[in-house]
C-alpha cells in the first residue's frame, strides 16, 4: 500500500475554545477525511469538552471516516502537558502519524497534505510561517517582531536552521514519538514546541519545514501569557548552553583523543 494508508491522528489541544471548534473540525472533515482527531481539553469552563462530543456524535457532511475523540482533563496544565497526554493516546492506538494543531482557526486545514505528504520522508514536519512562502495574516508588526526575533535567538542559541522552532502546526511520525524520551519534558507553550525540536534532533530525526499561512484566531482570547514567553527565553539559553558545554567536550575528547 501507498502512505495514504497510514493512520494520521490530529491532536487538538482547547481551553475555552467553544466558538473556533467547530468551524476548524469541519475544515479538518473537508480537508483531510481520512483523518480521525483528538480534542485534549482541560476542563474549559466554557463548556467546549461537551461541545466536541456533541460535535463527534454529527455526522458532518464532509467527515468522511473521520472519527473525532475527546481527551477530558480535569484542571487547566497548559499545553506541554495537554499534547504529551494526546501522544499517549495516539501511541496506545497505534496511529502512525500525530499532527499538532491549534483550535482557534490559525492552523489552516487546507495546509494539512501538505505537512502530511512530507511526513513520508521526515520524521518531523513544521508548519512554518518563517520559511519563504510562509505567511502570517491579521497579526500586528509586534508580534511578528516578536516571533520572527524569538526564532533568530533560538537558531543562533541552539545552532539550528530551523526558521520556525516555535511553531505548533507539526506532524511527528509516531516512530520518532515513540523513540524520543517524553517522561521528563515539562515546558509550556512556545517552549514545548521548542524543547520538542530540539529532542527530535537529538534522536537523529530528519525535520522538515514547509511553508504555511497562519491566520491569527478571531474568535476568543489567546491563552499565552507573558510568562510563558519568559518561560521559553529562558529555556533556550539553557539548552544552547547545555549543547555549547556538550560540543565543546567532544572537541577536547577528540583532541585528546579520549572517545
Ligand atoms: N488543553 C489545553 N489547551 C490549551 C492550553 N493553553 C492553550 N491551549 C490551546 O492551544 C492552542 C493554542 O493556544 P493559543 O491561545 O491560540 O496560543 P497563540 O496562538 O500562541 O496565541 C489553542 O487551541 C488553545 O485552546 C491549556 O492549558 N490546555
Ligand atoms: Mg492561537
Amino acid at each position: 500500500m501507498t502512505s495514504t494508508a497510514r493512520r494520521v491522528l490530529v491532536v487538538v489541544p482547547t481551553y475555552n475554545e467553544r466558538e473556533s471548534l467547530p468551524g476548524a473540525l469541519e475544515r479538518l472533515a473537508e480537508h483531510a477525511p481520512d483523518a480521525d482527531v483528538l480534542v485534549v481539553d482541560d476542563g474549559s469552563p466554557d463548556g467546549t469538552a461537551d461541545l466536541a462530543e456533541k460535535l463527534s456524535e454529527i455526522d458532518a457532511p464532509h467527515r468522511g471516516r473521520t472519527a473525532i475523540h475527546v481527551l477530558r482533563r480535569t484542571a487547566k496544565e497548559g499545553l506541554g502537558p495537554a499534547y504529551l497526554a494526546g501522544f499517549a493516546w495516539a501511541l496506545e492506538r497505534g496511529y502512525d502519524v500525530v499532527v499538532e494543531m491549534d483550535a482557534d482557526g490559525s492552523h489552516r486545514a487546507q495546509d494539512l497534505p501538505k505537512l502530511l505528504a512530507r511526513s513520508g520522508d521526515a520524521e518531523l514536519v513544521i508548519g512554518s510561517r518563517w520559511v519563504k512562502g510562509g505567511t502570517v495574516v491579521n497579526w500586528p508588526l509586534r508580534r511578528e517582531v516578536l516571533s520572527r526575533g524569538a526564532n533568530l535567538y533560538i537558531r543562533i542559541a541552539i545552532g539550528t536552521s530551523i526558521k520556525d522552532a516555535t511553531a505548533g502546526f507539526r506532524a511527528y511520525r509516531a516512530d520518532l514519538l515513540r523513540a524520543m524520551p517524553l517522561a521528563d519534558v515539562s515546558s509550556q507553550g512556545y517552549g514545548f514546541q521548542v524543547d520538542m525540536t530540539l529532542r527530535a534532533r537529538k534522536a537523529g530525526a530528519r525535520i522538515v519545514e514547509v511553508p504555511i499561512t497562519f491566520v491569527e484566531r478571531e474568535h476568543g482570547v489567546s491563552k499565552m501569557s507573558g510568562g510563558i514567553i519568559g518561560e521559553a527565553l529562558v529555556s533556550v539559553a539553557k539548552w544552547g548552553a547545555a549543547e555549547r558545554a556538550h560540543q565543546v567536550a567532544g572537541a577536547f575528547r577528540r583532541v585528546v583523543g579520549r572517545g
